[in-house]
């Protein structure tokens, strides 16, 4: 029978993408991933799908690359693998990404959080990157997310101890988007993403490029990027049907265009 490691519920306007390995506490393996990248970058390319939520177990978002998988592999190995491209992969959907976190997100599973646009996470949701117990450090952006997001002094203190940080503190530390009751991550989540689905579609898609230029490059050229985007909009159908709905002191209907 085969496994299938990612599920899928594709509900327009929006789809849930679920890491399925919850025994390994959705442990991040080779497979694992590129079923992930496959199936987001699929629902990416899908006009019918406009913001995708992916979550985990009760017990895990997950808990970090495969260790099992990593265990014998060489430096060579590692970088044969081509980790990088895979996260690229993901750092380049389009479309909004959110995280329905319960349980563990730690080590990869942290960064995956991260490298969603919103986090919406339980009450006993626990963050962290503990590499440094294994012998490692971050590898897919940890030690900068968290450094932008938190401060210096906090990040070193997550990098530097591996130590675990629980939903509240992470919440006021303004990582999370949310934090709720851990039967309803799922459920916020998705009204998230649906409240983000009725918005004009080009408007989110380079709103999500602005902000995430900020992490990206310097304070100027995030400026620079906003801008040109500001100004692109007002060229889209919906800028136009947006301003005048709002003046008619009605609904707007979105075209996309
Ligand atoms: N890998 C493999 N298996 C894992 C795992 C992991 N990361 N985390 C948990 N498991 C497995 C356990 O081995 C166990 O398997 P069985 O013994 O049942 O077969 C099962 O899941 C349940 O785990 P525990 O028995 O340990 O459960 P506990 O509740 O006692 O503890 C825990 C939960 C999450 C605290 C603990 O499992 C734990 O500390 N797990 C390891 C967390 C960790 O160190 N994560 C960081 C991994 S390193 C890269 C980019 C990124 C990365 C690498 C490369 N490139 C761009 C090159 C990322 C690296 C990492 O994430």
């Amino acid at each position: 029978m085969v496994e299938h490691l990612v599920l899928v519920r594709r509900e327009p306007p929006i789809a849930v993408v679920t890491l399925n390995r919850p025994k390994a506490l959705n442990a991040l393996s080779i497979a694992m991933k590129r079923a992930l990248e496959d199936e987001v970058e699929a629902l990416d390319r899908d006009d019918a799908v406009r913001a995708i939520v992916i979550t985990g177990s009760e017990r895990a978002f997950a808990a970090g690359a495969d260790i099992a998988e990593m265990a014998e592999m060489s430096a060579v190995d590692m970088l044969k693998r081509d980790a990088e491209r895979s996260w690229q992969r993901l750092r380049a959907v389009r479309k909004p990404l959110i995280a329905a976190v319960r349980g563990y997100a730690l080590g990869g599973g942290c960064e995956l959080a991260m490298l969603c646009d919103m986090i919406v996470a339980g009450e006993s949701a626990q963050f962290g990157q503990p590499e440094v117990m294994i012998g490692l450090i971050p590898g897919a952006g940890g030690t900068q997310f968290l450094t932008r997001a938190l401060g210096k002094w906090r990040a070193m203190e997550l990098v530097l101890t591996g130590r675990r940080v629980d939903a509240g503190l992470m919440d006021a530390l303004g990582l999370l988007t949310r934090v709720v009751a851990d039967d309803g991550v799922l459920l916020e989540a998705e009204r998230l993403a649906q409240e983000v689905a009725a918005m004009p579609p080009l408007a989110v898609q380079l709103g999500k490029e602005a902000v995430q230029r900020a992490f990206l490059g310097t304070l100027d050229e995030g400026l620079a990027l906003e801008r040109k985007n500001f100004y692109l909009l007002f060229a889209s159908a919906d800028r136009t049907e947006g301003m005048r709905s709002f003046l008619e002191k009605r609904q707007p209907r979105w075209s996309g265009k």
